[in-house]
């Protein structure tokens, strides 16, 4: 029986980079969740009777909130929602399942790499039918909706079996409990040499894969040592866990400290890989050899050819603007178009939609192409190991290869956390104010050339984002880039980027912390960070 809840407003649904991430604890608030999957399905129009997909990483209160979704979906009238056995779904598995099955949209549950538990964070995202982010014109009109909301529907019964595989009637909307894993594990096989990969994992190459306790164990060990035969125990950390086992499921040099520690030790073994909370975000390390993801997207676009999938050649590659110019001269090189897009993945849906854009990538450890429409981290490690089965080389020689024909962006992300929001806030807008008076000003980095907020229009449909971060530019090439991230659930973080270039033949074999010491002494004197936050070493290095 369908029954119409009066309800009040929350004044703080606004979504963020990616989604609406809270606390567990602000999600539990009576009405909250439903207030916010109401005004999704309030401000689309014309899915009556159509698909939902339905899944989460796993986390902790993934469980209730799918309950919730199921409920309110068949009171608002659609006709079927997919949802991952467990409710789970990792983000570019629920992205494949709303593309494949040509559903209306997809509401993705999860806050990523932020730790989960009953004190961490938990997320909502709605995903449109290209199975991608929604637009920022959706996350505006869902956040208009979130302020004027009085009722939301729903039916009085009881929980569906989310853990049996079929179908069931809800409220006279079909529930169909599907494999998380397949479809997605069908996809990967269908764009790389699986064979080779097997061969060359067969003729004794190691690697290990560290799924973090979060969503990814399921496929990495159906694909990794499944269908591809890698011995049992590749796949590490392979349980998903509601509180992905107290740890930070964010693969980075700080969170997967024991990766990074095995990959440069005596008995590394050949390849090593993490994935994050929902799966989209990948890093990669090869025997003593740290890859930055900036490098990464690089790597992988200058070599994409080498997997079946994309030997077509790329049509473009895309990049979050904080994201090096490594990329950059790659697609200079292979002579096709480079974008620069605002942070966010939800950014290079047109460009993808549109044919103009083959791989994007963003600093923060995403990577992707056009097979779905979200970053894919178990995608980024199989196409790098197409590529070393195709160049039977290490990725360090790769590496080494890529500098030398391409050169080096020497890059670094410094991350300030916990930053009281008002704090964060006045330090934007001082750096903001300061813009016009920055050129020529002597830094610890030479002299400012140029400063800007970067502002971005698609080319596909005009929509301008502005204030887009403050990017403080020198004469070399080198700059520093200056945002607050859009992500966090507590005070603000404010994320500097730090980047310098050296062209092939110059010195490529610098550490990266020396070669750009001098940018970092410069960005912190430019934003004036340790004054306003009181902080005088970043927290978070990657
Ligand atoms: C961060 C990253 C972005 C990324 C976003 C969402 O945003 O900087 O590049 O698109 O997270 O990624 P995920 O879905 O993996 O959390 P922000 O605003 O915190 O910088």
């Amino acid at each position: 029986m369908i029954e119409v809840v009066s309800t009040t407003p929350f004044t703080d649904q606004k979504p963020g980079t990616s989604g609406l991430r809270k606390k567990v604890k602000v999600f539990q608030q009576p009405d909250y969740a439903e207030n916010l999957i109401q005004s999704v399905f309030d401000v689309l129009e014309g899915f009556a009777g159509k698909t939902l997909v339905i899944g989460g990483d796993g986390r902790f209160l993934n469980r209730e909130v799918i309950q919730i979704a199921l409920r309110m979906a068949a009171a608002n009238g659609f006709g079927r929602v997919l949802v991952g056995q467990g409710g789970i779904l990792s983000t570019p598995a629920a992205s494949h399942v709303i593309r494949k099955y040509g559903a209306f949209g997809g509401l993705v549950l999860s806050a990523s790499h932020n730790p989960g538990g009953p004190d961490e964070d938990f997320g909502i995202k709605y995903n449109i039918g290209n199975g991608g982010p929604a637009p920022e014109a959706v996350t505006e009109a869902i956040y208009a909706r979130t302020l004027a909301i009085d009722a939301y529907r729903t039916l009085r019964a009881p929980d569906v079996d989310i853990d049996t595989p079929g179908t069931c009637e809800l409220g006279g909307m079909t529930v169909e409990v599907i494999d998380p894993v397949a479809d997605y594990a069908d996809l990967m096989e269908s764009l790389f040499d699986f064979a080779a990969i097997r061969a060359m994992l067969g003729a004794g190459f190691t690697m290990s894969f560290d799924a973090m306790s979060a969503v990814t164990g399921p496929y990495a060990k159906e694909i990794f040592e499944v269908r591809l035969g890698a011995p049992a125990g590749t796949v590490v950390n392979g349980t998903p866990l509601p509180d992905f086992g107290h740890h930070h499921p964010d693969p980075n040099l700080v969170h997967a400290r024991a990766l990074h520690e095995r990959m440069m030790g005596p008995d590394a073994p050949d390849f090593g890989a993490a994935s994050d909370g929902d799966g989209d975000r990948n890093l990669i390390i090869g025997k003593g050899q740290y890859v930055t993801p900036s490098d990464s997207l690089a790597v992988l676009a200058a070599n994409a050819r080498l997997a079946p999938g994309y030997a077509g050649g790329l049509a473009g590659i895309a990049r979050s603007m904080p994201t090096s110019g490594a990329a950059d001269r790659v697609a200079e090189g292979l002579g096709i178009p480079l974008y620069e897009t605002p942070t966010g993945w939800k950014f290079f849906g047109n460009l993808l939609d549109a044919g103009m854009v083959t791989i994007c990538g963003e600093e923060s450890a995403g990577t992707g192409s056009d097979h779905v429409r979200e970053k894919d981290g178990v995608w980024a490690v199989l196409l790098w190991l197409n590529v070393l089965a195709a160049r039977k080389v290490g990725v360090a020689a790769i590496m080494a290869d890529h500098w030398a024909q391409f050169g080096r962006n020497y890059y670094a992300r410094h991350d300030y956390e916990g930053i009281a929001s008002e704090r964060a806030d006045a330090l934007m807008a001082a750096l903001r104010a300061s813009l016009p008076d920055l050129p020529g000003r002597a830094t610890p980095a030479g002299a400012v050339s140029a400063a800007d907020d970067f502002a971005y229009t698609d080319p596909t449909d005009g929509s301008v984002s502005a204030r887009q971060g403050v990017r403080v530019l020198f004469a070399d090439g080198s700059r520093a880039v200056f945002r607050l991230s859009g992500t966090g659930t507590q005070g603000a973080t404010l994320r500097v980027y730090i980047e310098r270039y050296e062209p092939a033949g110059g010195n490529l074999a610098l550490d990266t912390g020396d070669a750009l010491a001098p940018l970092i002494a410069a960005a912190e004197a430019v934003a004036a960070i340790r004054e306003y936050t009181g902080m005088d070493r970043p927290s978070v290095i990657t």
